[in-house]
């Protein structure tokens, strides 16, 4: 602890003079904020080591979650605000002449996830060392993070996500804990003292090196690792076996240094297309092996022996990108620990826990089993083997049902099932919202679910009401201490207690003011970065995510332009003034995506510069969404749109952080939306189209007739008219694809089915908003609600019905919260 603000000065400048030998006139901003970082991971390394001392005497239960992606964004303002100074270094630096939120802003977003589930990872991580969980984090330190988008002309333009360039302060690399992972070769079997050895050869090696970055418990002495691998070749000092080394000489040659350097290179940029890439599986085997490998030798040091190991160790797998830790296990136990197939097997399904993490079939990773055989011989050998004995068992249940078992079976038609993987070779199978869980149980799993009902459970979603709530909106934040205290911090469950504060005429005054500050803060970067001027009284109407066609960005731009037919025809139409903001990325091969992005560019140059519609309606789309950017919007937003259509979107978690900040959701009965409704009841959520039962029968009877609603609803076909006919200010056939989507494929999404709901819905919205004090309750009431949505919870629930460990408080438990300043 820095004992006083001199001492903490003190620290910040010797930095600055080792660091980069520079006194703190001549330090760039730059160096400041690396100086900081370094200062600060200083300052928690002793709760590091201890935390990690502690773990391993104490014995108890560990967790490893493995994702492909863990979206941290920025770490200096959460590090600050968990270890507790963050306002005693804002003064002290201030003493110094130097802004704090100047140097926080310079520090480039860890980017190194898609969306959701990424997102969702690096949420769980605060959580968990926050309520003193023995979890560690396991994946990818990827050299470029997704792309950075451009937009251009109104078009998406990637560009290369160089978030490393100046270095990264949080990040510990640590050589001597490399391992080594094999791909490709061949396996030799040999039978020695009477048991069959399988022997990889001439294998390509290659060295995974972690890079540890310290998760900071929320004023605790927790300190968890995450543990990102990154790709190298295997040179001589390694210390190899003999035989390692030879074939490394060999392979020093161009091709295998670009080879591996490409598997921790860059992260893919899709979150829903599943491709068949080789590199990708490569990524994928990567992690997975050196994570194991350095959990088994760290366990076997400690323990010895490995009888007891899915006892003391979990691993959770976030979604089937990791799932090969199923087969990878098994090779560790059977070939290098000696053991047999029958123990290996139990040891490996009571440590594995699998998360799904969306329906939509094309997302559902299967692998060619020519890629699986060629990349991962070894691997390979152990799936066929794990699918005989599964397939043999599921012969038990459903005996002579050869469908149902090819439909079940881990390998079928050429493919490795991941998800079947997944299932098979893990104790328990989670949603994460109560409606995917159903539609898991019922729909997409439903054999599996028969089979093993008892793997199957849900855990709803959440977010860090520390990263998005006392963070993002500190001023909301430090309102709502001063009315109820603080313990909402520790408990958000304690929120509740806001409630009775809704009928506070003053309060809801103040919580007003927070909010026309924020969105007065946005209007500022909107005109500082896009010379477009935003009226702070107007209803910010959000939309923020992904850009998808089942998310449905498509509908809201729609709507859009009948709004603004509807006010050149009538400009005296009553509606209150409106900001509708967009961000997202689309993946760089989603055509219609990006089609849709730009559709809103087109429709914003349009609306923004008609004299007579301007003050009405504004469209912006803020380039480059990323963790920084949502936490400067959605502090900002009165409207949240959830809009997926019904069924498609397993949860959502955006939907949360906008009611932790007081924005009224704009939904259909989807995902987490649905438990939003529950939570904080009818009147203060606005709910509208097709529900998932509706959809779901849809599809079975083949759609519903796009056209007849075309040709029956003028205002729908002239909107759809407008797309094709020249009326946009966009290149002739710009948006033919789109106008095809809808009325050729039939509206896969139900657009046009729900346009008149949504239509009706935000005439709602927009009557509701017009009278400020109901307005103002329903936002209170949102906060109030918004306790259950906290990862803590979510956490909480996994800990104890997945993983049954306890915390592991680090250091005096009476000293809790004793760093607070
Ligand atoms: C899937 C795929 C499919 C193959 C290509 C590469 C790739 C990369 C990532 C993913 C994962 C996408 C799944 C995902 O992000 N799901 C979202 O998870 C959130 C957290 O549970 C949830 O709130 C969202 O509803 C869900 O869409």
């Amino acid at each position: 602890m820095f004992s006083s603000k001199e001492q903490f000065k003190e620290t910040f400048l010797d930095k600055l003079n080792g660091m980069f030998g520079k006194s703190l006139e001549e330090a760039s901003s730059m160096d400041r904020y690396m100086a900081l970082g370094a200062a600060v991971r200083n300052h928690i390394a002793r709760k590091w080591v201890k935390t990690n001392e502690r773990y391993l005497y104490k014995g108890e239960r560990q967790v490893y979650y493995f994702s492909i992606e863990f979206l941290l964004g920025r770490l200096l303002g959460a590090n600050l605000l968990n270890i507790g100074i963050r306002r005693f270094c804002q003064d002290a630096l201030g003493e110094l002449g130097i802004d704090l939120n100047e140097l926080e802003n310079l520090e480039a977003d860890a980017g190194l996830g898609n969306g959701g589930l990424g997102r969702l990872a690096a949420c769980f991580l605060d959580s968990m060392a926050s309520l003193s969980l023995p979890v560690h984090g396991c994946g990818i330190r990827y050299k470029y993070g997704l792309f950075e988008q451009k937009i251009v002309d109104g078009y998406q333009m990637e560009l290369p996500d160089n978030w490393l360039k100046n270095g990264n302060v949080w990040e510990i690399r640590k050589p001597d804990k490399a391992v080594i992972v094999r791909f490709y070769g061949t396996v030799r079997m040999e039978a020695r003292d009477g048991r069959l050895r399988f022997i990889h050869e001439n294998y390509k090696p290659v060295l995974a090196v972690p890079y540890d970055v310290p998760v900071i418990g929320f004023q605790n002495q927790t300190v968890n690792t995450l543990r990102l691998w990154s790709a190298e070749t295997v040179s001589a000092e390694q210390g190899l076996e003999y035989s390692d080394l030879n074939r490394c000489k060999r392979l020093e040659n161009i091709q295998y240094q670009y080879d591996v350097d490409a598997i921790s290179e860059i992260l893919y940029p899709d979150d829903t297309h599943y491709e068949g890439r080789v590199l990708r599986l490569k990524q994928q085997y990567f992690f997975v092996s050196a994570g194991l490998q350095s959990i088994v030798r760290r366990y076997k040091r400690k323990n010895g022996t490995l009888l007891e190991f899915a006892d003391k160790i979990a691993i959770h797998i976030n979604d089937t990108h990791p799932a090969l830790v199923i087969p990878e296990l098994m090779r560790i136990f059977i070939d290098e620990e000696g053991m047999g197939w029958e123990e290996a097997w139990q040891i490996t399904v009571n440590t594995v826990s699998y998360t799904n993490h969306t329906i939509l079939p094309e997302a559902m990773e299967k692998w060619p089993v020519e890629i699986m055989h060629h990349l991962l011989p070894r691997i390979y050998m152990i799936l066929q083997e794990i699918n005989e004995r599964f397939c043999r068992h599921l012969w038990h249940s459903f005996p002579g049902d050869w469908d149902k078992i090819h439909q079940m079976a881990v390998i079928a038609d050429d493919y490795v099932h991941m998800a079947h993987l997944a299932i098979a070779g893990s104790y328990s199978v989670n949603g994460v919202a109560k409606i995917h869980t159903e539609i898991l149980k019922k729909e997409v799993l439903k054999s599996f679910a028969q089979t093993y009902p008892y793997k199957f459970n849900n855990k709803t979603n959440g977010i860090t009401h520390r990263r998005w709530l006392l963070q993002a909106n500190p001023n909301l934040a430090r309102l709502i201490s001063r009315i109820v205290g603080d313990s909402w911090l520790y408990h958000p469950a304690y929120l509740a207690s806001l409630r009775r504060y809704s009928e506070d005429a003053a309060f809801r005054e103040k919580v007003a003011a927070i909010k026309l500050a924020n969105k007065e803060k946005l209007a500022r970067h909107v005109r500082n970065k896009y010379g477009i001027t935003l009226d702070p009284h107007s209803l910010f109407d959000v939309h923020v995510k992904r850009i998808h066609a089942y998310k449905r960005q498509l509908l809201n731009a729609l709507h859009i332009l009948d709004l603004y037919n509807r006010l050149k025809e009538n400009p005296d139409l009553d509606i209150p003034p409106r900001t509708f903001i967009f961000a997202g990325k689309a993946a760089p091969g989603y055509y219609l995506a990006k089609r849709v992005i730009k559709l809103v560019n087109t429709l914003a140059a349009m609306v923004n510069h008609d004299p007579r519609i301007r003050d009405k309606l504004k469209v912006v789309f803020l380039e480059n969404y990323s963790v920084s950017l949502a936490e400067l919007i959605i502090p900002a937003a009165d409207l949240s749109q959830q809009i997926s259509t019904a069924s498609k979107e397993a949860s959502g978690t955006g939907n949360m952080k906008f009611m932790l900040n007081g924005a009224i959701t704009l939904g259909t009965l989807d995902g987490a939306n649905i438990e939003i409704r529950e939570e904080v009841g009818d009147e203060n959520i606005i709910i509208f189209g097709l529900t998932a039962d509706e959809v779901l029968q849809y599809y079975q009877q083949g759609g519903y007739r796009a056209w007849d609603l075309y040709h029956s609803q003028p205002r729908l076909q002239l909107v759809l008219d407008q797309l094709v006919n020249g009326f946009l200010p966009a290149p002739g056939e710009e948006f033919r694809v789109i106008f095809n989507s809808l009325l050729h494929d039939n509206d896969e999404f139900f657009v046009l089915k729900d346009f008149f709901p949504y239509a009706a819905a935000q005439e709602t919205a927009g009557r509701l908003f017009a009278d400020r004090q109901r307005w103002g309750r329903m936002a209170i009431h949102n906060i109030a609600h918004a306790g259950f949505f906290s990862s803590d919870r979510t956490v909480s629930e996994y800990a104890v019905g997945i993983w049954k460990i306890n915390p592991v408080v680090i250091g005096d438990p009476y000293m809790v919260g004793m760093d607070r300043r």
